[in-house]
């Protein structure tokens, strides 16, 4: 059974992924053709600037907690050291934020799923960072045509949260071992069913991914608003249940 252990990795982190996505691929096939009419969208445009972003960033924080929820679940990232859990989920939640977001967005019409109705790009208007928002939208198509399922989806998204090369890891050699199994995991899942050739140019696009997360916009966002982009603390709670110790314990 060559393949035993990377199902075992792969039903593991897939379960996790379904567990924490927020909606099944069900709910979101129902509500695809629900638009924001164009009086609502007019009434999202004009609210405040500040209101819309205090909306926004409420569900971004919600959305973050199913991420964090899904690392928690995922087989060796409770083994890691605590400092190591912080620095990967800081690092990357944002990146399988945007990730999981294809999972609620129609490339057919280039809408996403915002409180329950799905609209385009004309909805954020308010924020008033059109470009960031196009990018987000722009990468919400580029990867919708990748066409992952969900069992792609969770995998790939695990290997973001595993990255061995995230800033002050002091475990990095564990975390690339875990990197390594969830690879191998959705190398055999892409197997399954794809033919050769368009296996392994997923595989090479989606690491490629990685890489082109790591938008410069988002460091301008977090920027522009660091007090919404990342409103750790109390995440640090969700996941360790204890304060957040920002010293080094080495160190004194
Ligand atoms: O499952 O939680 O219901 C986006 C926000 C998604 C940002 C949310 C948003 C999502 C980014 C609101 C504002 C992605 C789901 C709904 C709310 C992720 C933009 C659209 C979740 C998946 C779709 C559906 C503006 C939910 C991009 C702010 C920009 C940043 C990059 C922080």
């Amino acid at each position: 059974y060559p393949h035993r252990f990377a199902d075992r990795i792969a039903q593991n982190v897939v379960k996790s992924h379904l567990e924490t996505c927020q909606y099944t691929a069900e709910e979101l096939k129902h509500l695809a053709w629900s638009l924001y009419s164009p009086e609502e969208v007019r009434a999202l445009q004009s609210k405040s600037c500040e209101a819309m972003w205090q909306q926004c960033s409420l569900h971004i924080s919600n959305a973050i907690q199913y991420v964090v929820e899904f690392a928690k679940r995922i087989d060796g990232f409770m083994e890691l050291c605590q400092n190591d859990q912080i620095i990967l989920l800081k690092a990357g939640c944002l990146e399988v934020l945007l990730l999981r977001m294809i999972r609620a967005f129609n490339p057919l019409n280039n809408t996403v799923l915002f409180e329950g109705k799905f609209g385009g790009v004309q909805m954020f208007k308010a924020l008033g960072c059109d470009d960031l928002i196009s990018a987000v939208f722009e990468l919400g198509r580029t990867l919708c045509r990748l066409q992952l399922s969900d069992e792609e989806l969770a995998l790939f998204t695990a290997a973001v949260l595993l990255s061995p090369d995230r800033p002050w890891l002091t475990e990095s050699k564990k975390v690339q071992k875990l990197q390594d199994k969830i690879y191998v995991a959705l190398q055999h899942e892409i197997q399954k069913k794809h033919s050769a050739e368009d296996k392994l140019s997923k595989v090479a696009v989606l690491r490629g991914t990685i890489c082109n997360l790591h938008l410069d916009k988002l460091e301008f966002f977090r920027l522009l608003h660091p007090e919404t982009a990342m409103n750790f603390p109390p995440l640090y709670k969700e996941v360790f249940n204890s304060e957040l110790q920002y010293s080094d314990p080495r160190e004194s």
